[in-house]
C-alpha cells in the first residue's frame, strides 16, 4: 500500500490549494476558525495562469491576505511548513501538477477533486507515491475531514452542516467512504448517534484510488483517539476484503460498522453501472451483498439495511460508552464565524434595501427580458427597433403604427449635414485625434434648445397652451409679450419657401395613421401665425416631433386622465429629447468615420473669419 503514516493531518496542518477555489479557501478557513485553530490551514495558493498576486479572505470578523502563486516551487519555497496539496486542477492538469507537487519532499499528502483522470495516469501517480511516501486521497473526491483539524476543500459542506454536525471538535468515531456525498451523510449520522468524528476521508469513486479503505482502516487501528470504525463501501472492487482478513488476522480490533451501498443491483436483469466509475461489480464477490456478508461473517457490524446504519453505529458507540472505552468530552461552544451576506439573503435572515431599483430591463435569468418580454418573443414578434424602444423607454408594447413612426423619426432626425452644431463639434473633434466616443460625445453634448433638444420643450409649452384652452393666436402674443421663444418654432434655414421634407414626411404620416392629432392641429395653427410674421418660423423637425409624440401617447386610451399624466411625465423626464439624441448619434458617427476615413487634419478656425473686438489700450 501507498500508505506510510498514521496522521495526515494536525491542528498545525499547512496546506497548498492548487486552483482559484477561493469559495473552498474561505470554506477551509471558516471551518479552522470555529475549531479555535491558532491559524489558517492554507498558507497558499498555487495558480499558473495569472502572475503572484494576493486574494483577499476572511479569518473570522478579519481580513487577511493570502498568497497566489504562478509557480509552484515558488510555493514551495516560501512556505516550507506546507505538507498537504489540494489540488482542484482539471482532469487534464490534475496528473502533471500531482507529479510536480510529488517532487517536493515536504509534500506528504495530496488531496486530488478532479473527476475523470484516466486510470493510466492514476496508476502511475499512485505508483511514484507509493515511492515517495505520499499519501493520496481521491481523485473523484471532496477529500475528508479532521474535526478541530483540518478540512480538505469542500468536504463537510458550509458552515452550518459543520455546525449541526460538529465537525468543529473531534469524537471518537472515524469514518472512511468512496462517495464524498455519502461521506456528508455520515457526518450527520454520526453526529447524531455517537460523540461525533474522529476524521472522515472519502476515497473517491474511481477503480482506482490513491489510498485505500484498507490503508484509512489501518491508520485508524492504529490511532488512539479513534475508538470505533464506521466503512461505507460499494458495489464494485474487493478492497473490502482485506478489511474482512485484517478483523480475522487481529490487526483490526477496534469495533467496524460496515455497510456496501448498491445492494439494490441484484434487481436488474443485468450488470448496473451506479455513479461512481468504480461501482460496478465484474464478478460475483464485488457485489454489495456478497461483500456485506463475508463483513458479517469476519465479525464486522453490518446492519440489514442502510436505514438502520445509523442505529447499529449508535448501538456500538453505546457500548463502548458503557464499557469505559469512550468517555465522552464536555461540550465546548464553538467561536461564532459570521455568516457571509449572500448566504444569510438566500437563507432569508436578513434584508437590506436595494441601492438600485429598475423596472425595464432583466438579464439575470436565460432571457434577457425588456420590460417584460423575453429577447427571443422581441424577434418573434419582430418588434423592430420601435417596439424595443417602445419597451425600454416607455414601458409599453407600442401599436405597429406608433413603432414605425419611433423608427421614422430616428431615419429623419439622423443627420442634418456637417454644418450643424453637434456634427460640427464631432468633426472638429475627430480631426483632434480623438477617439469615436470622445467625438461623438462632444457632438452630443451641443444638443440643447436651439439645437435639436427642443421636443420636450416645445410638447410641454404647446399642450400647456393647449389644455388650458388657449387660442393658438394668444399663445403666440403671450409669448411674445413673456419674451419668450416658442419651442419647436423656427429654422435657420427651412422656412415656408424651402420646406423641411422630413416634417412633411412625418406629416403624411401621422394624418394617416394616429387616431388622434389635436396638439399637432394646434401647433400647426400656431405655425400659420408665426410663418405670417417671418416664413422660417416654421413648426420645426423638434416641434414636430415633440407634439406628435403627445398625441401618440394620449391617443392610447382616448381621454383617460392617467395617459395624460404619463404624457406629461414622459415630457417632464425629457423622454422626447432622447429620439433626436439616438437618431443623430447615427449621423455624428458616420461624421465621425467619415472625417478619418478621408484623413483630415487638425482643424484650425481661420482667422479671416474670426472679428477680434479687443477693448482699446486704456491709460490710467
Ligand atoms: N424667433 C431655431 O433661429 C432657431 C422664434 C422666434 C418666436 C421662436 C430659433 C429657435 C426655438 C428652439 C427650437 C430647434 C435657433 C430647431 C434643430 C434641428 C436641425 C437644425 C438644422 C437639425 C433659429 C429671428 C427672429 C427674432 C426671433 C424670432 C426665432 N425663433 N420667435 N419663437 N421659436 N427656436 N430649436 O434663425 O423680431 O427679429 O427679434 O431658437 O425649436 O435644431 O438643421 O440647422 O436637424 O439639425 O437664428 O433642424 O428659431 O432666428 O434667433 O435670429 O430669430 O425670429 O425672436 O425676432 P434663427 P433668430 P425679431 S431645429
Amino acid at each position: 500500500p501507498s500508505f506510510q503514516a498514521t496522521t495526515l493531518f494536525s491542528k498545525h496542518t499547512k496546506a497548498i490549494v492548487w486552483g482559484m477555489q477561493t469559495r473552498a479557501v474561505q470554506g477551509m478557513l471558516d471551518f479552522d476558525y470555529v475549531c479555535s485553530r491558532e491559524e489558517p490551514s492554507v498558507a497558499a495558493m498555487v495558480y499558473p495562469f495569472t502572475g503572484d498576486h494576493k486574494q483577499k479572505f476572511y479569518w473570522g470578523h478579519k481580513e487577511i491576505l493570502l498568497p497566489v502563486y504562478k509557480n509552484m516551487a515558488d510555493a514551495m519555497k516560501k512556505h516550507p511548513q506546507v505538507d498537504v496539496m489540494i489540488s482542484f486542477a482539471s482532469l487534464r492538469s490534475a496528473f502533471d501538477s500531482t507529479v510536480e507537487a510529488m517532487q517536493y519532499p515536504q509534500i506528504h499528502t495530496i488531496a486530488i477533486i478532479a473527476e475523470g483522470i484516466p486510470e493510466a495516469h492514476t496508476r502511475k501517480m499512485i505508483k511514484m507515491a507509493d515511492e515517495k511516501g505520499v499519501t493520496i486521497i481521491g481523485p473523484a473526491t471532496v477529500g475528508g475531514i479532521k474535526p478541530g483539524c483540518f478540512k480538505i476543500g469542500n468536504t463537510g459542506g458550509m458552515l452550518d452542516n459543520i455546525l449541526a454536525s460538529k465537525l468543529y471538535r473531534p469524537g471518537s468515531v472515524a469514518y472512511v467512504s468512496r462517495s464524498g456525498g455519502m461521506s456528508n451523510e455520515l457526518n450527520n449520522i454520526i453526529s447524531r448517534t455517537t460523540d461525533g468524528v474522529y476524521e472522515g476521508v472519502a476515497i473517491g469513486g474511481d477503480r482506482y484510488p490513491g489510498s485505500t479503505f484498507m490503508d484509512h482502516v489501518l491508520r485508524y487501528q492504529d490511532t488512539p483517539g479513534i475508538k470505533m470504525i464506521v466503512v461505507l463501501g460499494e458495489i464494485g472492487g474487493t478492497d473490502e476484503y482485506k478489511i474482512c482478513q485484517g478483523i480475522k488476522e487481529g490487526r483490526i480490533t477496534k469495533p467496524v460498522v460496515c455497510w456496501c451501498i448498491g445492494t439494490c443491483a441484484t434487481m436488474f436483469a443485468s450488470e448496473v453501472q451506479f455513479g461512481h466509475a468504480g461501482a460496478c461489480a465484474n464478478q460475483a464477490s464485488e457485489t454489495a451483498m456478497a461483500k456485506n456478508q463475508a463483513l458479517r461473517d469476519a465479525g464486522a457490524y453490518v446492519p440489514k439495511s442502510f436505514d438502520e446504519l445509523g442505529d447499529l453505529i449508535r448501538t456500538v458507540y453505546d457500548e463502548l460508552v458503557a464499557n469505559g472505552t469512550i468517555v465522552p468530552a464536555q461540550e465546548v461552544p464553538p467561536p461564532t464565524v459570521p455568516m457571509d451576506y449572500s448566504w444569510a439573503r438566500e437563507l432569508g435572515l436578513i434584508r437590506k434595501p436595494a441601492s438600485f431599483m429598475t423596472s425595464i430591463c432583466d438579464e439575470r435569468g436565460q432571457e434577457l427580458i425588456y420590460a417584460g418580454m423575453a429577447i427571443t418573443e422581441v424577434f418573434k414578434e419582430e418588434m423592430g427597433i420601435g417596439g424595443v424602444l417602445g419597451l425600454l423607454w416607455f414601458q409599453r408594447r407600442l401599436p405597429r403604427y406608433a413603432c414605425q413612426f419611433i423608427e421614422m423619426c430616428l431615419m429623419v432626425t439622423a443627420d442634418h449635414g456637417p454644418a450643424v452644431s453637434g456634427a460640427h463639434n464631432t468633426i472638429v473633434c475627430a480631426r483632434a485625434g480623438k477617439d469615436l466616443i470622445s467625438s461623438l460625445t462632444s457632438g452630443l453634448l451641443t444638443i440643447g434648445d436651439r439645437f435639436g433638444g427642443a421636443l420636450d420643450a416645445a410638447a410641454k409649452q404647446f399642450s400647456k397652451a393647449f389644455d388650458s384652452g388657449m387660442l393658438p393666436m394668444d399663445f403666440v402674443n403671450k409669448m411674445k409679450k413673456d419674451g419668450k421663444l416658442i419651442m419647436g418654432i423656427g429654422h435657420r434655414v427651412k422656412s415656408i419657401n424651402n420646406p423641411d421634407m422630413r416634417v412633411q414626411i412625418l406629416k403624411d404620416f401621422v394624418k394617416q395613421h394616429f387616431p388622434s392629432t389635436q396638439l399637432l392641429d394646434y401647433a400647426l395653427d400656431v405655425e400659420k401665425i408665426t410663418t405670417s410674421k417671418k416664413p422660417n418660423l416654421i413648426l420645426n423637425v423638434d416641434g414636430f416631433i415633440g407634439v406628435s409624440f403627445v398625441d401618440l401617447k394620449r391617443a392610447s386610451g382616448e381621454g383617460k386622465e392617467e395617459n395624460i399624466y404619463e404624457a406629461d411625465e414622459f415630457v417632464e423626464i425629457g423622454a422626447l429629447n432622447g429620439i433626436f439624441v439616438l437618431g443623430r448619434s447615427m449621423g455624428f458617427i458616420g461624421h465621425y468615420l467619415d472625417q478619418k476615413r478621408l484623413k483630415q487634419g487638425l482643424y484650425r478656425h481661420p482667422w479671416d473669419d474670426i472679428s477680434y473686438v479687443l477693448p482699446e489700450h486704456m491709460s490710467m
